[in-house]
């Protein structure tokens, strides 16, 4: 399952382009996540890599969030292991001293979001089609206070409030408004808009930059460092409770229906 990511580092630049490949719809398994933070992990290393473009390889879609398969009738031990692989993106991306940008070519619920959200530029496809949200209480579960900092420092706490309680899912043309995305183009032109904002931001020398990022995100992530296993604990006894069980199953069913 070494494939759900396709990486090209362009050596001229200094620039990768991450695809999400996990069809239909980007979802967040334990599979992806894995390979997603290795993958990071990888260009984090190298040198000669300096920046990240966060896309989609499916159209339409940029990531429908955690896999919520991999949150319902499974063990105990296995939610722990999943929740742990979810902290570890998280940390790798919103802590990366690379500069990324997300070339958001779609939709971009919950978990999708808070991948977009970690980057320091947003890209959205100009289409009322497309929306990005933390939607997590529309399932009947809570964002997590990681979750909902990493909203807080892009858009304010006002905004975040009210859009964390009502599960708000943002057409792009609303999302721009309130600064949720940074800018909207085309849609065949988000990776060039991409690649020209990312030549801008590598215009800086790193040094400066990335302890400039560094101390705009460290709190945030020290909380979630410091705070590791506690988070798990928490995470696991809120997912094996049988209320949550059944809401995740009712939306599943009423995603499969609105299909039909
Ligand atoms: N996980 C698992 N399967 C999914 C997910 C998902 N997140 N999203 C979609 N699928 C499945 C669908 O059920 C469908 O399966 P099947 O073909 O077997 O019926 C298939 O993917 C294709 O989906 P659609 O037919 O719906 O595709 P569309 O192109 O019409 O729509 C969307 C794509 C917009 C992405 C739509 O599928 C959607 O809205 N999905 C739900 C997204 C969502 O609500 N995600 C929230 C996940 S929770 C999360 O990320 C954070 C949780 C934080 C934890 C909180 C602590 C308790």
């Amino acid at each position: 399952s070494n494939n759900k990511i396709l990486v090209e580092l362009d050596e001229a630049t200094g620039v990768a382009v991450m695809k999400m490949k996990n069809p239909p719809v980007n979802s967040l398994s334990l599979d992806f996540l894995t390979e997603f933070s290795i993958t990071l992990e990888k260009l984090e290393m190298d040198r000669g890599c300096r920046g990240l473009i966060l896309t989609s390889a499916s159209p339409k879609i940029f990531s429908a969030g955690l896999d919520i398969m991999e949150m319902c009738g499974k063990s105990a031990e296995h939610y722990g292991e999943f929740w742990r692989a979810v902290q570890e993106m998280w940390l790798k991306l919103y802590g990366s001293n690379m500069v990324t940008i997300a070339a958001i070519n779609g939709s971009s619920p919950a978990g999708g979001c808070l991948m977009a959200l970690c980057c320091d530029y947003r890209i959205m496809a100009d289409n009322p089609k497309y929306a990005i949200g933390l939607n997590e209480t529309q399932l009947g579960i809570v964002a997590p206070f990681w979750f909902k900092d990493t909203m807080s420092n892009v858009v304010g706490n006002r905004v975040t409030e009210q859009a964390l309680q009502l599960g708000q899912m943002f057409p792009a043309p609303e999302a721009l408004k309130f600064g949720l995305v940074d800018q909207l183009v085309p849609e065949e032109k988000v990776q060039s808009t991409a690649a020209s904002v990312m030549a801008q931001w590598l215009t800086v020398p790193d040094h400066a930059r990335q302890i400039t990022k560094s101390m705009m995100r460290k709190q945030t992530t020290d909380k979630l460092v410091n705070n590791r296993e506690a988070d798990i604990k928490n995470f696991v006894s809120f997912i094996t409770r049988d209320s949550i069980q059944k809401s995740l199953q009712v939306y599943m069913e009423r995603l499969r229906q609105r299909k039909q």
